[in-house]
This record gives structure tokens, C-alpha cells and sequence, in this order.
């Protein structure tokens, strides 16, 4: 997970002098949204969702890799999305988040100007033109990735209390550390993910938010935001970057607008 950059010294106000070839271009990602200019409604098409049922064995994994924790899941669970039920053209490959110290920032993403306490990132690539997530991450049309605000609240968040007796593994809180959850076999990741809202979005062109930045993810960003626990914030500000210091504010900020990966442009 290394490779030179990080959250702290070598954060994200050096990536663009750090890693020029693409983290100092003009489409990157995140941005900050505007529900102003740029709610997409009916010109943009909404994506159709799948997913393969969840037979006995399927396992979630959550790993710590150093920048972030990733939940990855069997090879055997398909979950999928694309412009109509016959086109599921985007695979997922993890789903990841990023969070803040405090619950005032977090996101990566803003929405008029507003941070979020954390964003979780549905990770997806372009399966009918690449072999995987790999070769499709520095391509063109590569990636989808879906994501989501989280707003601390009373109520914990249904996907984190299905992740918690993992999240709460010890071997969890240094990078490299890993723990598994079985699958209920009810679980659905689009309605456990996605806020209850799912009419109302934003899509830009955009980048990979950490190094090298590559600007090859379709991005599409839910208006509403979905509750998180303060306990279950604890959950995440509790684990360690590869330093050993606490893995928290490991979000890049809004990056400029540009002609490249403004919203707007229906896809
Ligand atoms: S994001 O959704 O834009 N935050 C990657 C995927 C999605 C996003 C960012 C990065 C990705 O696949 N990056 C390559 C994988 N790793 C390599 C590594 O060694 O682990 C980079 C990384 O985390 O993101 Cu340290
Ligand atoms: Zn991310």
C-alpha cells in the first residue's frame, strides 16, 4: 500500500507535486457538488443493479491497507450494475471508506461546501472491455464507483453493524491485518449501501481520489446521506495507519472544477 504518499506529510497537498502525470490534472476527483447547478434528475440515467444470490460460504473480508479499511467478498458473489438489466456492463470489486477525526469532516466529496463524516466507496470496473479491476484501473472507461455520505446520528448504520464483529478484530488495526464476516444470506449490498433515495444524484467525470490519480472513474454521488453511529465512528477513528498513528482524516479535499469533470453533461 505504499508508494510514497500518505494523509500526513506526504498528503494530499503534495500528490499533484508528487505524482504530476495525473494527480495534477484537470479532471480529478473529489469535487465539491452543487445542488444548485448540477442535481442530475431525469437526464441522467439511473443504473440498473444485480446481484447473484448468496449461497452458504460467501464471505466478506475487511482488510486494513494502510490507508483505509476495504471490504472484499468470495469470487462467487457477483454484484453488478449497468445502463439497462441486459447491459450489467460494471463489476464490483470492494467497497471502501473514508473518514474524518472529528464528525465535521470526513468526505472526500462536498455538497455546497458541506463535509460529511464519512464517504464509503462502491468500487467498480468496466468488466465487458477489461479482465479485471487492474487493467481497467488506468483505462479509459475503466472504473464506476458509487458513493455515499455518512451523517452521525442516533441510529447505528445497518451495513456497519453487519461488518462489526469484524471491524472490532484486533488483527484489524494495523495495516496488513484482516478479519471475515459470513454472509447473511439476505444480505443485499445495494440496499444495505445506498441511501433510501436513490432518484436523486450527481455523476462527473472524474479521477481515482488517492495516488497516482489516474482519470478513469465515472462518478456517481448520492444527494442523501445515510446515518452512521457515533459508536460505530469510533469503530473506524480507532485504527492505524502504517506509522501507527490513528487512521482518521484520510480524505483528499475538494479539487478544482474544470471544463473535464464539472457535473452536469448527462451520461
Ligand atoms: S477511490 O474510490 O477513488 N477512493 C483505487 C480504487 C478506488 C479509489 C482509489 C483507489 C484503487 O484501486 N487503487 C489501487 C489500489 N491500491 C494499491 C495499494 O497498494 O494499496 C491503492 C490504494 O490504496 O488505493 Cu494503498
Ligand atoms: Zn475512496
Amino acid at each position: 500500500a505504499a508508494g510514497g504518499w500518505d494523509y500526513g506529510k506526504n498528503g494530499p497537498n503534495r500528490w499533484a507535486e508528487l505524482f504530476p502525470e495525473f494527480c495534477a490534472g484537470d479532471k480529478q476527483s473529489p469535487i465539491d457538488l452543487s445542488t444548485q447547478t448540477a442535481l442530475q434528475s431525469s437526464l441522467i440515467r439511473k443504473y440498473v443493479f444485480h446481484q447473484s444470490s448468496i449461497a452458504a460460504g460467501v464471505k466478506f473480508t475487511l482488510k486494513n491497507d494502510g490507508h483505509k479499511i476495504e471490504l472484499n467478498w468470495s469470487p462467487e458473489l457477483s454484484i453488478t450494475m449497468g445502463q439497462t438489466a441486459a447491459d450489467q456492463m460494471y463489476t464490483a470489486a470492494q467497497l471502501h471508506w473514508h473518514w474524518g477525526s472529528s464528525d465535521q469532516q470526513g468526505s472526500e466529496h462536498t455538497l455546497d461546501k458541506k463535509s460529511y463524516a464519512a464517504e464509503g466507496h462502491l468500487v467498480f470496473y468496466n468488466s465487458k472491455d477489461y479482465a479485471n479491476i487492474s487493467m481497467a484501473a488506468s483505462r479509459p472507461n475503466g472504473l464506476a464507483v458509487l458513493g455515499v455520505f455518512y451523517e452521525v446520528s442516533a441510529t447505528d448504520n445497518p451495513l456497519f453493524k453487519d461488518l462489526e464483529k469484524a471491524l472490532a478484530n484486533d488483527t484489524l488495526i494495523n495495516m496488513g491485518g484482516a478479519a471475515e464476516v459470513a454472509a447473511r444470506t439476505d444480505f443485499n449490498m445495494f440496499s444495505t449501501f445506498l441511501p433510501s433515495n436513490q432518484d436523486e444524484f450527481f455523476r462527473y467525470d472524474g479521477s481515482l481520489t488517492t495516488p497516482v490519480c489516474y482519470e478513469s472513474v465515472l462518478w456517481t454521488v448520492y444527494r442523501q446521506a445515510v446515518p452512521i453511529s457515533a459508536r460505530q465512528l469510533q469503530m473506524l477513528r480507532r485504527l492505524h495507519y502504517s506509522d501507527n498513528s490513528s487512521m482518521v482524516n484520510n480524505f483528499r479535499p475538494p479539487l478544482p472544477l474544470n471544463p473535464g469533470n464539472r457535473p452536469g453533461t448527462p451520461r
